[in-house]
């Protein structure tokens, strides 16, 4: 069986605990072991803190990537932005002697090391690549048939040249993944355009997150998609919350709440009545 030491984030913990309560539901159905890395912190979340500082981002994510390392389990993220600062950190400092002995010097002030082991992935990576598409099928008990608009988000397939999954600009697993569903995924223009929210550029440029959004919601809503479908808490918050404002009114899944659901989980374990667009099965 599949073993990972769980990374949360924040976002999913503090604002929509149905997306953790429904990975761990749907981790246990598909045979994958999750590991709670206890003492965690925010990984720390790419845009804002190595937008400013480096050193300071290096630092806390390899405090992290050492956590998991005393465990001797590979991160599984259910966050974009959790899963590209961690796996571009691990990547920095795993190939990077000179660095890592840099940051190891930050660590050391709290008593710790980081060996330059731990490998970081994704959850819908896992899920495409490790436990494949027939596998969840067979695990669904509920078939669904909605339209889907899939949203992959900046940091899941990008810096493809590091990531290497999939066709960064033409991608299709987050596609194949809903489908196993019986769900359709719909097509539309621009898929893999930024929501918006990341990047720090919600606090910084508020209005030009919205006019982001709002292309993407033209766009979703052109497709006909009665659902969106994404793999990072922070789309998911920036579309759950921005749409009214915008007229909007789709609503918003994590993908392993979409799975929680054709899996037989309730809408009280899926913590659907947290979400800000009501989500009507
Ligand atoms: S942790 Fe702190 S803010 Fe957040 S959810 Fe995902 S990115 Fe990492
Ligand atoms: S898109 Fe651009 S930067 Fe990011 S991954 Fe999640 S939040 Fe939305
Ligand atoms: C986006 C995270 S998922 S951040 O805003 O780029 O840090």
């Amino acid at each position: 069986m599949a073993k990972y030491a769980f990374f949360l984030g924040c976002v999913a913990p503090l604002r929509y605990p149905g997306i953790e309560k429904s990975t761990r539901v749907v981790c246990e159905k598909l045979g994958i072991e999750l590991v709670d890395l206890t003492d965690a912190s925010c990984c720390p979340a790419p845009g804002v803190i190595r937008a400013f500082s480096k050193t300071t981002w290096l630092a806390a994510a390899a405090r992290n990537l050492a956590l998991a390392e005393k465990m001797n389990l590979p991160i599984v993220t259910i966050c974009n932005g959790c899963y590209g600062s961690l796996f571009d950190a691990a990547h920095e400092l795993n190939n990077n002697p000179e660095e890592l002995a840099k940051v190891n010097e930050i660590l050391a002030k709290v008593g710790m090391k980081y060996n330059g082991t731990t490998k970081v992935h994704h959850f819908a990576e896992v899920l495409y690549y490790e436990v494949g598409v027939e596998k969840i099928k067979a695990a669904v008990t509920k078939p669904l048939e909605y339209g889907i608009a899939t949203f992959y988000g900046c940091h899941f397939l990008k810096p493809s040249d590091i990531k290497g999954l999939d066709d960064s600009d033409n991608p299709h697993i987050l596609d194949d993944l809903v489908e196993a569903t019986g769900c359709k995924s719909l097509p539309r223009k621009q898929r893999t355009l930024c929501c918006g929210s990341g990047g720090g550029l919600k606090a910084a440029f508020g209005n030009v997150t919205k006019e982001f959004t709002q292309t993407n919601l033209e766009n979703m809503k052109e497709s006909g998609a009665q659902f969106i479908v994404d793999v990072c808490p922070f789309c998911h918050l920036q579309f759950d919350t921005a749409q009214a404002e915008l007229g909007f009114n789709i609503p918003v899944l994590h993908l392993c709440q979409l799975y929680g659901i054709a899996m037989g989980m309730t809408e009280a374990e899926l913590g659907l009545s947290l979400h800000k667009i009501p989500v009507k099965l």
